[in-house]
């Protein structure tokens, strides 16, 4: 397989996820200068062969494309707001989580400073990152994808979304919280055989494939949801799925399971029926959490 080129990247942030991106990009190959406010979290990073560097400014001019990896949005500000001068002519690929209203706005920001823009969505632990699990959402300037990518692709799979710099935070929110969802779902799950005295190491086996088997219902709530067809052909109605839920809450109350990571699900399984949507699919939840008028329907 070709190789891509080899460029010059600053990594700006030495936290568990900015220096498992510049032990990647040093991996890789590519020329990584780094630099952290903590300056001892460069001292791993040089001993493998990136350049540290003494200051902000100075990180800055070193690189073609500038990786900001920091706690959240403020951070990036706090770090670049007085060093826009050295910004001029750079890439900037901001993989700080952030909201999509936040990607925006640093969009502009970029752009009034004559940096083209690109703003990431790790989806990966550290651990992870440069291999093939890791993938990354990219939404933003399309120049500075085409600049950074042989960068980029150091860190996992590279999934550019579009030019709005804000899908890539919108979709990486979502993603996120669908998998703590999940999380809260499994530690109910894991509470409640706790008081059978199940150990979690023996339930977690069935749980997975259970769960595994079950986010295929992803693909078929989506058809659905974006049809608006709650009513059709429906093998799980939801007056059956409210009775059922709310024996899930009872069961946890007797056996001493705070029922609060279930609870909120369970009210709106309750008031959709109670609204004379029983019949329905629990798809038709949706449109009880959606308050602003979507591209797939009128909610408001
Ligand atoms: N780690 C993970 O599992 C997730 C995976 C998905 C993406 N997230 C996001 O990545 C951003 C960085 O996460 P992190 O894991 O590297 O976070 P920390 O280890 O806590 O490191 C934070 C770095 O930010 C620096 N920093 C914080 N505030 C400032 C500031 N005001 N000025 C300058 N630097 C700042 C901090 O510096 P220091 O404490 O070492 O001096 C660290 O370098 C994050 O958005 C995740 O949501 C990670």
């Amino acid at each position: 397989m070709e190789r891509p080129p080899l460029i010059s990247v600053t990594v700006l942030g030495l936290g568990a996820m900015g220096a498992a991106l510049a032990t990647a990009l040093i991996d890789a190959g590519h020329s990584v200068t780094v630099w952290n406010r903590t300056p001892a979290k460069t001292a791993p990073l040089v001993a493998r062969g990136a350049a540290r560097a003494g200051d902000i400014d100075e990180a800055l001019r070193a690189g073609q494309v500038i990786v900001t990896c920091l706690l959240d949005h403020a951070a990036v500000h706090d770090v670049l707001d007085d060093h826009v001068g050295a910004l001029a002519g750079r890439t900037l690929v901001n993989v700080t989580n952030t909201t999509p209203e936040g990607s925006a706005e640093l969009a502009s920001w970029a752009a009034c400073h004559g940096a083209e823009f690109l703003d990431g969505g790790i989806m990966a632990v550290p651990p992870q990152i440069g291999t093939p699990s890791a993938f990354v959402l990219y939404s933003g300037s399309e120049q500075a994808l085409a600049t950074a990518r042989p960068a980029l692709e150091a860190f996992g799979d590279v999934r550019y979304l579009g030019s709005d710099p804000s899908l890539a935070a919108l979709q990486d929110l979502a993603l996120l919280s669908g998998m703590y969802g999940m999380f809260g779902g499994i530690l109910h799950a894991f509470a409640l055989v706790r008081t059978g005295g199940i150990t979690a190491r023996e339930f977690a086996p069935v749980l997975r494939e259970w769960l595994t088997g079950m986010a295929a219902w992803a693909d078929s709530a989506a058809g659905r949801i974006d049809d608006g067809d709650h009513a059709g052909d429906v093998v799980s109605p939801l007056a059956m799925q409210a009775a059922a839920y709310d024996a899930f809450l009872t069961v946890a109350r007797d056996r001493g399971v705070n029922p609060l990571l279930l609870e909120p699900l369970g009210q709106l399984l309750r008031r959709r029926t109670d609204d004379g949507h029983g019949h329905e699919d629990i798809t038709g939840v949706i449109d009880d959490l959606t308050t602003k008028t979507t591209t797939t329907g009128d909610n408001a």
